[in-house]
């Protein structure tokens, strides 16, 4: 009898443990292991949980590896010869051609979470693209896509080259070369210019585009970040922030620099819904140069502040080692994916 009863009692607190169990863990448990791209709840989830934010499912984009290339040298040789080609020209400046195509494409925005992009050679941002001043830029351009769209660079061009009236919009299926000398020195950006303009470049087809100064600038450890954010349920918002597209991708693997060796990021804004941007480092200030174009430093200090389509180059060494954190400062856009770090090593 007193068995049967302590048999009771015992079930009936296993059974309250796991109601209780129940209502603590399984809400947590969805804010944290979103499947689809229609909660907004995800970033709720994300900011308080650093520790379990790098799974992601797909590996089809490396941000460190996009962060450290351009012209297509990530790719082997065999490969690459696909979609850049390099000719020395007679007055010692060189033709750089590039093969780019526009496609539709699902891209993992962060752990789960999936958008339907519009990329640039299967990738958001697209494949940088990178000259010294001088140089002639040929791009053979295709359009996979599903919409019509176009590459507009920003730089010197003639008006045929500007791939922003409806006349220049590729259709599906067309080709478009777009042909120009590299002008001038700087840290640009290229995009779509097909219309509604605020689709096409939320969609993700931006990338950047670096001249060099004909006298190169000094060696660096060269980062390259494009500044974006999805509205992953179509609601006019963003939901998930970051730079290079994978949210809180740089937290989970913190981007390596050596103390004291100098650090150079070109870095850029396409963030759609929110009319400005930031970024900020700990632990360290850094040169600013505003669209990379002059060799004297605009600024010291540790935040800037980009519009859209505004870029910089910044310029720093960190005098200490160790794990320093770096995000935008509108708090919103850090919590929902935009926070990064770097890890100085001796
Ligand atoms: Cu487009």
């Amino acid at each position: 009898m007193i068995n049967n009863n302590y048999a009771v009692a015992l079930l009936v607190i296993i059974l309250v443990a796991l109601i209780i169990g129940y209502f603590e863990f399984v809400p947590k448990t969805k804010e944290m292991h979103v499947q689809d791209s229609s909660s907004s709840n995800y970033s709720v989830g994300m900011a308080g949980h650093f520790g379990s934010v790098g799974n992601y499912s797909t590996a089809d984009f490396n941000p460190d590896v996009y962060m450290k290339s351009w012209n297509f040298n990530e790719l082997p040789i065999s490969e690459r010869k696909n979609y850049y080609k390099e000719t020395p020209l007679l007055d010692n400046t060189t033709l750089r051609e590039y093969w780019i195509y526009a496609v539709d494409k699902k891209i993992e925005v962060a752990p789960g979470v999936f958008f339907d992009a519009w990329a640039y050679n299967n990738q958001v941002p697209g494949p940088t693209i990178r000259a010294t001043q001088g140089d002639t830029i040929k791009i053979y351009f295709t359009n996979n896509g599903s919409k019509p769209h176009t590459v507009h660079f920003h730089g010197f061009h003639p008006a045929d080259m500007d791939g922003s009236m409806s006349p220049d919009f590729v259709d599906p299926g067309k080709n478009f070369t777009y042909e120009f000398k590299a002008e001038p020195a700087g840290v640009h950006l290229f995009h779509c210019h097909s219309t509604p303009l605020k689709d096409h470049i939320s969609k993700g087809l931006y990338g950047m585009f670096i001249i060099d100064p004909k006298n190169s600038r000094e060696p660096a450890n060269e980062l390259i970040m494009i500044m974006n954010a999805f509205d992953t349920n179509y609601d006019g918002e963003n939901e998930i922030y970051a730079v290079n597209t994978r949210a809180f991708y740089y937290l989970e693997r913190p981007i390596k620099v050596k103390k004291d060796e100098l650090v150079r990021i070109y870095i850029g804004n396409m963030v759609e819904n929110d009319p400005i941007n930031s970024i900020h480092i700990h632990g360290n200030f850094f040169d600013e140069y505003r669209t990379g174009t002059r060799n004297e430093s605009d600024a010291f200090t540790d935040i800037i502040e980009l519009g859209q389509g505004e870029r910089s180059m910044l310029e720093m060494r960190f005098p200490y080692s160790g794990k320093y954190m770096f995000h935008a400062h509108q708090s919103e856009f850090a919590d929902k994916g935009w926070m990064s770090m770097f890890e100085v090593v001796e």
